[in-house]
């Protein structure tokens, strides 16, 4: 399929090039190549874009960034100047990229207004943010399901713009206790997806939604393994018999935030069995089309999903219709690449 839209596309700075070897090490089969790419936002990109038929991509600044700035004001710092710089290197070629905001998630209204600035004067599509902010203490993790956080959800819905949350790797005490013994797991094969699963499930059940129905939140990895667990998610929430029922707190059922307020990406995940289990689970309509690149190969990603077999309007709908919806991508002129 010719004209795709990808969602969640790396870059880094040129000023982290340390920590972008570092990440790579921990996570590329050829960490060069990865940096060489990640650093890209020229024609290695838009050449695989041309090759693949991605007409159209959103960038966004890479994990863990910003959220393991633990100083308030240099997070700030550190997020516009990465913010500025992709402006820049983006802002002639708006036919072809597009970008989320990078954001200091220390504070609800600092965060909103950076959005805001990104979102208006930058013509930003939305956030993506990687899972939880470490604090200044260095110690505190910050969740963004609670009450305090209202102010950044509110300003999202009123911009109409979505939040993508990716993850980022497990940090402090969770890493210590939790992963440490077992490295292996860190990162796609399990932390990732457990990280994003509790944040977005926390929003969910900690009434966000409720209070912002209109608020939208993409979770990456085919849904980051809650489409696959959701009738037991589900059965386990709506029971009010059951003590974790959370029936006072919650308005809709699971299936129904999932329906109104939640969209999936196959991005890192080109596998055709479990796409088709999250279109019976959420739906095609809440599917869009991403790779993951530079993690994962640009070209795995296109090429798997231009031969899944799929009726050929579901194929149109996840790979560019439903994030044309999303992103009111209606300047965008199917970007034949
Ligand atoms: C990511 O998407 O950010 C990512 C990494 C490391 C490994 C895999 C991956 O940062 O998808
Ligand atoms: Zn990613």
């Amino acid at each position: 399929m010719r004209g795709k839209i990808t969602l969640e596309d790396h870059w880094d700075h040129p000023d982290n090039g340390e920590q972008a070897h570092k990440w790579a090490g921990l996570f590329a089969v050829d960490p060069e190549k990865n940096v060489r790419e990640i650093m890209d936002l020229d024609h290695i990109r838009t050449s695989y874009m041309d090759e693949y038929g991605v007409g159209y991509t959103i960038l966004s600044y890479t994990s863990p960034g910003v959220q393991s700035i633990t100083d308030p004001g240099e997070a700030l710092k550190f997020a516009q100047k990465v913010n500025d710089y992709v402006y820049e290197k983006i802002k002639d070629k708006s036919d072809r990229y597009g970008s989320f905001a990078a954001l200091p998630m220390h504070d609800p209204k600092t965060a909103a207004e950076e959005l805001t600035r990104c979102v208006r004067e930058y013509g930003f599509k939305g956030a993506l943010v990687n899972d939880y902010q470490v604090g200044e203490d260095g110690e505190t993790l910050i969740f963004y399901d609670q009450p305090e956080w209202d102010v950044f959800w509110e300003t999202c819905s009123e911009l109409g713009v979505p939040f993508y949350m990716h993850p980022r790797e497990p940090y402090g005490i969770i890493y210590d206790k939790l992963w440490k013994q077992r490295k292996w797991l860190v990162g796609p094969p399990l932390s990732f997806a457990q990280g994003v699963s509790l944040h977005v499930l926390g929003m969910v059940t900690n009434g966000v939604f409720d209070r912002f129905p209109k608020l939208q939140v993409i979770m990456g990895h085919l849904g980051e393994h809650v489409p696959v667990d959701i009738w037991r998610i589900n059965h386990w929430l709506e029971d009010v018999k059951k003590p974790c029922g959370l029936h006072k707190t919650m308005k809709k059922t699971i299936r129904e935030y999932f329906r109104d307020n939640i969209w999936v990406t196959t991005s890192g995940n080109f596998s055709t069995p479990t796409m088709n289990l999250v279109i019976n689970e959420i739906g095609a309509d809440r599917i869009m089309f991403s790779t993951d690149y530079p993690f994962e190969s640009f070209k795995d990603a296109c090429t798997w999903f231009d031969a899944a077999e799929l009726p050929e309007q579901t194929r149109e709908a996840i790979g560019r219709g439903n994030a044309k919806k999303l992103f009111k991508l209606d300047q965008y002129k199917d970007c034949d690449a």
